[in-house]
């Protein structure tokens, strides 16, 4: 697919929002939200799919996923770490820019900045000259790929954080990303943290001087995240939506909006006219979705054997690149800093399938004949690949049809279907899709949202002559860019995840402590689709393990369930020979990002040999009462 050549439009368009007035009719938001135009450079990031992620930093030599902030410089040391290997992996896949997180939660970072301590310069890493920000901005040159740069917002290091002086801190820093590694193609702003509920700290950043300083620098910069330009779809499993709105409504009257109030990421009709009629400003807001291909985003040893599958990431691809979003696949550098083998390796076979899948587009250069209210018709717009050329109903006619009669006769069961958003936004909201097979119309498709990319995957190929797309309604008029049909080959269905691995040979009995809960069996029976739910009613509430015998154990592994808030979230784990006296604590630790991706945990113990284990819960997600547990295992390996 060409991108769209901004040097053509000779400016570059700034994007358009809208207020909502007072008392709007819902016929008025409906015509505003046509109206609201990304800029280019939500236009360039929309075409580009999919971005790399890569973390690498304290985290990767603690086994956490969010760290304290206490770690010391002195354990960061990834001696075999090569930059341009990084790149080069995700170059293979196809992809065209890399986010390395530059400041993690932790904020430790991992180029000299020279307003804190904590940094490489005082690691062992490079003899402390080391500049991770810089390797990768030098790699991300020479194989002409984007450099994107996380810095969290939330620092654990900072003794500034949650007080005015810390804005000034964070815009030192951002000044220095933007000013001595050239050109920073995306800055990610992350949310996590900047509630008090989850820091424990209330930090009135001043989102608007930070995001006007980081244009002032670099006027092309995307701001994603808690930021104005790309938002977060809502989950860290690589899921879009069936029904994905680039136009979104805020509550916020500035265009610079950082943290953004009552809005909830993960309702499913966000940008519905039911939910826009309760804002009060119109917005482009394209999303885009996060995937690790491991289980968290850091390298952890115990997940070596649960990478996703290639099933997984191709069904990853068609949820968000082909539902109007974007995706970020996660790369995890183990403590020497190499990709692990394998997590290269899967990567670069899913960027060969999506990019095969493409090299044939049996629509191209296709004949499209209008049926009903359209202008612009030019025959080969809508074949040509590119969203950019278009046709378009008259205004009031939100039905339409388009038959494509292809050059021959062809075979494929993925067809995209592109709104020139350049030009008119995004307006269709249901449509269908039929293929011309034995002498009549057969409906193989059918959606609502298209926006600037629909990709509808069909569960058997179709072999076809002539194709039909029926719009069947929209906001005002309709607008369609491009029709393309492709062939994805098969993709084994394969899952590696293990399950949870109990203590072999050793009778284990949980118990509860301060906690009402059913379905006990459920808590250990090995199936994380069976559930234990429960409810904290007591003082130091905690699950209690009781050994037929003592044994040693080393772990405890805990598959959250499925309630988005019903997790536990800080915990303490004690031993005992007798259950009655339990001592100082083994570890009491926290399950850093479990709220946005809980999946498995893991709590590393010392090896101990004890009959009786405690798992207190210390805190809850949002410190609710109810939680749900998928598997709850003391484990040995
Ligand atoms: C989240 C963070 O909390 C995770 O650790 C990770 O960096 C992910 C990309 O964003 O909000």
């Amino acid at each position: 697919m060409p991108f769209a050549a901004l040097s053509s439009q000779e400016t570059k368009p700034e994007g358009i929002s809208r207020a909502i007035p007072e008392g709007a009719t819902p016929e008025e938001i409906v015509r505003l939200s046509t109206q609201v135009r990304p800029s280019y450079r939500q236009i360039d990031y929309q075409q580009r799919e999919m971005l790399g992620f890569i973390h690498i930093g304290m985290n990767t030599f603690t086994g956490q996923e969010w760290g304290t902030g206490k770690e010391s410089p002195a354990i960061f040391n990834p001696d075999e770490l090569d930059a341009e290997e990084w790149v080069r992996t995700f170059k293979e896949a196809g992809i065209t820019g890399v986010i390395l997180v530059a400041k993690h939660h932790d904020g430790f970072c991992v180029w000299p900045s020279r307003y804190t301590e904590h940094t490489v310069a005082h690691s062992p890493w490079r003899s402390g000259k080391g500049d991770l920000v810089k390797e990768v901005s030098e790699a991300c040159r020479k194989y002409g790929m984007k450099l994107c740069l996380y810095l969290s917002p939330w620092d654990m290091h900072e003794s500034t954080y949650g007080t005015d002086a810390y804005n000034e801190f964070y815009i030192h820093q951002l000044e220095e990303l933007l000013t001595n590694y050239g050109p920073v193609y995306l800055l990610w702003f992350d949310g996590a943290g900047t509630q008090e509920e989850v820091s424990g700290k209330n930090m009135p950043f001043q989102w608007e001087r930070i995001f006007r300083r980081a244009r002032e620098l670099q006027p092309d910069v995307l701001l994603s995240g808690n930021a104005p330009d790309v938002r977060w779809v809502g989950n860290e499993k690589g899921k879009g939506r069936a029904t994905e709105w680039s136009v979104q409504g805020i509550n916020e009257t500035t265009d610079w909006f950082g943290s953004l109030k009552d809005y909830d990421h993960s309702l499913q009709d966000l940008g519905s006219l039911a939910d826009l009629q309760s804002k009060k400003r119109l917005v482009w807001y394209p999303s885009r979705g996060g995937l690790p291909l491991r289980k968290g985003w850091f390298y952890h040893p115990a997940d070596d054997l649960s990478i996703k599958s290639l099933s997984y990431l191709v069904d990853s691809y068609f949820s968000t690149v082909g539902q109007n979003s974007n995706l970020l696949p996660n790369l995890s550098p183990d403590p020497s800093g190499k990709i692990p083998q394998k997590d290269a390796e899967r990567l670069i076979e899913f960027g060969r399938i999506i990019r095969d899948m493409k090299t044939t587009d049996y629509a191209k250069g296709a004949t499209a004949i209008p049926i009903g209210g359209w202008e612009n018709c030019r025959t080969d717009a809508l074949t040509d690949g590119s969203p950019f050329t278009s046709w378009n109903t008259v205004e009031g006619q939100v039905q339409a049809t388009v038959e494509i009669q292809l050059k021959e006769e062809s075979t494929f069961n993925v067809v995209l279907l592109q709104e020139n958003i350049r030009d008119f936004g995004q307006r269709v909201e249901r449509f269908a899709v039929d293929a011309w097979m034995e002498g009549d119309w057969k409906m193989i498709a059918e959606g609502t949202t298209i926006g600037f990319r629909r990709m509808l995957r069909l569960s058997t190929p179709v072999t076809a002559n002539k194709l039909r797309i029926r719009f069947l309604n929209a906001r005002l008029s309709v607008s369609l860019g491009n029709v393309s049909c492709f062939r994805l080959e098969d993709v084994p269905e394969e899952n590696e995840s293990l399950p949870a691995i109990a203590l072999r040979d050793v009778g284990i009995r949980v118990s509860l402590q301060g906690i009402r809960g059913k379905h006990m069996r459920n808590l250990t029976d090995g199936d994380l689709a069976t559930m234990w739910s429960g409810r904290l009613c007591g003082e130091k509430p905690a699950f209690v393990f009781t050994l037929s015998q003592k044994a040693p154990f080393n772990g405890i592994r805990y598959s959250p369930g499925s309630l988005p808030k019903g997790h536990v979230e800080r915990y303490a784990v004690y031993a005992s020979d007798d259950g009655k006296v339990w001592g100082e604590p083994l570890v009491t630790g926290r399950f850093g990002n479990i709220e946005n991706n809980p999946v498995e945990q893991r709590i590393y113990l010392p090896r101990t040999e004890k009959r009786f284990v405690k798992l207190e819960v210390l805190k809850t997600v949002a410190d609710t009462k109810v939680i749900e547990i998928a598997e709850l295992a003391l484990v040995n390996d």
